[in-house]
């Protein structure tokens, strides 16, 4: 049965997406080029240097590593500058009750993000005393799809695979769920995440009662 809860962090506790998309948009503007919001849905729970990749592709344009790196940390600073300004209203909505919910339950709690900036959301927003342990893109090698970031998580909490359930809502972090061995709720739409055992539109709509049941 179900002992622990590994939690994504931008798209499921947080829309830190806006944030990351403004500053993107910002800095193809800047090489003198655009791209969609339709495009943007492609960065979601990918890495900073894939998804400036991925940018750059589309403005069909080509930098050196060194210049890369620049790029990646000019945008970082814009982003880091907005999600300073963070408050816990912009904790989506039923996260809160959940993670209280759970806690009292006796679940444990862990992050799993993709992100090298977890903590400062985490404080900014008032979250951070939700979670047993953090791993984010600051302790993995391997994005999502590859499970290391959720693995880790189990492993730090003590608990097997099997015993613990992953709330995602990039096709890529459920993917890394159930590679990992593990239980995912897909936090979305069904239609996309087609290989999430569960898919709710929020925490909102989610119960212990429902935890039990996986
Ligand atoms: C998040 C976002 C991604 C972002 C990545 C890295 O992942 O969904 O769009 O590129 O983190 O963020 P940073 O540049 O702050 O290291 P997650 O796993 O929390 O959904
Ligand atoms: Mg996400």
């Amino acid at each position: 049965s179900i002992k622990a809860c590994l939690f994504d962090l931008d798209g499921v506790l947080v829309d830190t997406a806006v944030y990351h998309y403004q500053a993107w948009k910002r800095l193809a503007n800047t090489m003198g080029f655009d791209f969609t919001e339709e495009q943007n849905e492609q960065l979601k729970g990918v890495s900073r240097v894939e998804s400036l990749n991925k940018i750059l592709a589309w403005g069909g344009v080509e930098k050196t590593e060194s210049e890369k790196d620049e790029l990646a940390t000019l945008k970082n600073s814009w982003y880091v500058e907005m999600i300073t300004k963070m408050t816990p209203d912009e904790v989506l909505p039923g996260t809160v009750d959940f993670l209280t919910a759970i806690q009292k339950a006796g679940y444990k709690s862990a992050l799993g993000s993709a992100s090298k900036n977890s903590g400062i959301i985490l404080e900014r927003t008032n979250l951070a005393h939700f979670f047993d342990e953090i791993v984010d893109g600051n302790m993995v090698t391997k994005s999502k799809p590859d499970p290391e970031v959720f693995l880790k998580g189990a492993e730090l909490l003590g608990f097997q695979p099997d015993e613990c359930v992953v709330f995602e809502d990039a096709v890529a972090g459920v993917e890394a769920a159930k590679r990992g061995g593990m239980k995912a709720i897909g936090v979305g739409e069904k239609s996309v995440l087609t290989q999430a055992d569960v898919v709710v539109s929020g925490l909102d709509k989610l119960t212990v009662e429902d935890l039990e049941k996986l």
